[in-house]
């Protein structure tokens, strides 16, 4: 029995209280291992792969734990590519732990990812669709969920690989050159060769470039919303919310400690904070508060930083742009690109006013002003649905496993133009090709698959 076919088993639902809970075994003898605790064991044990059993389920004859419906899934047709029995039981957590804790006398528990570490071993998947289940599992809001899927279903598996053998061509022309450099064959075309490689580091740019909005989709937009205390920002913080999570009041310096949530804007995944009103204060609570919203605001994707419109009223619009620019001057300059001034409590202006270049203006008794801000956000962050449609890199390790590979191609660009000889041109582009390997999982070393792995949660 070689190490991956050893019998592990883990539930693959969340713990707790529900209509059904479900257990996964996989490995060699899981189906055997099962139908020594079941009533039905001879019908199990003939049971063709994709077929449900209905059966008790027992700990010794006569000790039945629980009725069950058992999925039988035969090698290769399975998750992992090995023999799997998936226990669907009632959700009630001692079930749960009664069938375990019986079953585990034949087997051991399975341990983060080892379920997809299994899959990846039988090339069921590859690497970056292995870790796009994991991505899949932690999604925060639907467009997350879309990225995660397309990767899944191996859209950028697909692309990377075609990037890939773009880049053998390239490497064989230049081999060709080398063995050949003695023999009387045609020059190689150096201007088709260069113009290739210009193509190939275009289109992995253009990956690269679009790898920040991926890493935004999956891990949140991180939304700050500041300003002086008492500009609205908990108001607002709750009518993004759709609910009152924060304690809003007339006096200034009602918050202190910030608060975190999370909400999906247009089904983009946002992390939003509501932090203390930025002021000089010799309290120290306070202090420390507003101590906290300049970090917050350092960490930020996007800052809104609310001025109550009410301090603007009746002036001319040159003299609110004027306030707009000279309130972003008192932020660290760092800071002024991911800032959007908020206008707030626009309802109390006597005249409505558009939002325009100085900031929005909104107000949480009208929700249509909400709705500008939010495509203000997307908009600034270059986020579209259209993103979700193309090849989209949303993991940090593939984003430098990329960034490797331009790197290789920016060389071999250079080695050619300065000829510098087809073996350093060959030898960059080989450099390139194995940094996209990494992402596919093509090279990958234990090391690298432990780690992914072990990101994982357990039953995956
Ligand atoms: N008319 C109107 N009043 C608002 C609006 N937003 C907030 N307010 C009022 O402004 C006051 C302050 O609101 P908060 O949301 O607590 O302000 P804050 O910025 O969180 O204040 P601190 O936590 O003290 O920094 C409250 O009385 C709110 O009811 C709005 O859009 N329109
Ligand atoms: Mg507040």
């Amino acid at each position: 029995m070689n190490l991956y076919s050893e019998p592990i088993l883990a539930p693959i639902t969340p713990a707790g209280y529900a209509a059904i809970s479900v257990i996964r075994l996989s490995g060699t003898g899981c189906i055997e291992l099962v139908a020594k605790h079941v009533k039905h064991s001879a019908k199990l044990l003939k049971s063709p792969s994709h077929r449900l059993i209905h059966t008790t389920l027992y700990s010794e004859p006569g000790q039945d734990i629980d009725d069950v419906l058992l999925s039988v899934f035969r090698a290769p047709n399975s998750y992992t590519g090995e023999d799997c029995v998936e226990i669907s039981c009632h959700g009630n957590p001692n079930i749960v732990n009664r069938i375990m804790e019986c079953l585990l006398q034949h087997c051991r528990m399975a341990k983060p990812g080892e379920f997809t570490l299994r899959a990846y071993l039988n090339s069921k998947l590859d690497l970056s669709q292995a870790e796009a289940v994991n991505d899949l599992i932690n999604a925060q809001a639907s467009k997350a969920e879309s990225a995660a899927l397309m990767q899944l279903h191996g859209y950028l598996s697909q692309y990377l690989r075609q990037i890939g053998q773009r880049i053998t061509e390239a490497r064989l022309h230049c081999e060709l050159a080398i063995d050949f450099a003695d023999q009387d064959l045609p020059q190689i075309d150096l201007d088709a060769l260069s113009e290739s490689i210009d193509s190939i580091l275009h289109d992995a740019r253009e990956l690269e470039a679009k790898g920040q909005q991926g890493k935004i989709i999956r891990d949140g937009i991180k939304v700050v919303l500041a300003g002086a205390p008492n500009a609205g920002k908990s108001s607002l913080f709750n009518a993004l919310l759709q609910h009152n999570r924060a304690i809003v009041t007339p006096h200034p310096g009602t918050t202190r400690d910030y608060l975190e949530e999370c909400i999906s804007l247009s089904g983009f995944p946002v992390v939003i904070y509501d932090t203390a009103g930025l002021r000089d204060s010799d309290h120290e609570i306070e202090s420390l508060g507003i101590a906290q919203s300049y970090v917050l605001m350092r960490q930020a994707d996007i800052i809104l930083y609310l001025i109550d419109s009410s301090k603007i009223s009746g002036q001319t619009e040159e003299s609110i742009s004027e306030q707009s620019l000279l309130v972003q001057s008192t932020l660290p300059p760092e800071l002024w690109n991911k800032t959007i001034i908020v206008f707030s409590k626009a309802d109390l202006l006597p005249q409505p006013k558009q939002s325009n270049q100085a900031g929005i203006f909104c107000s949480v008794q009208e929700p249509d002003g909400l709705k500008v801000l939010s495509e203000t956000i997307l908009k600034r962050l270059m986020l579209s649905e259209e993103l979700l449609h193309k090849p989209l890199i949303t993991n940090a390790r593939h984003l430098a496993a990329l960034q490797k590979c331009i790197a290789g191609l920016i060389q071999a660009k250079h080695s050619l133009e300065s000829c510098q000889g087809f073996e350093f041109t060959a030898f960059e582009l080989a450099t390139a090709s194995s940094a996209l390997e990494e992402i596919l999982g093509v090279i990958s070393t234990d090391d690298l698959l432990e780690k992914i792995f072990s990101n994982f949660c357990i039953g995956k």
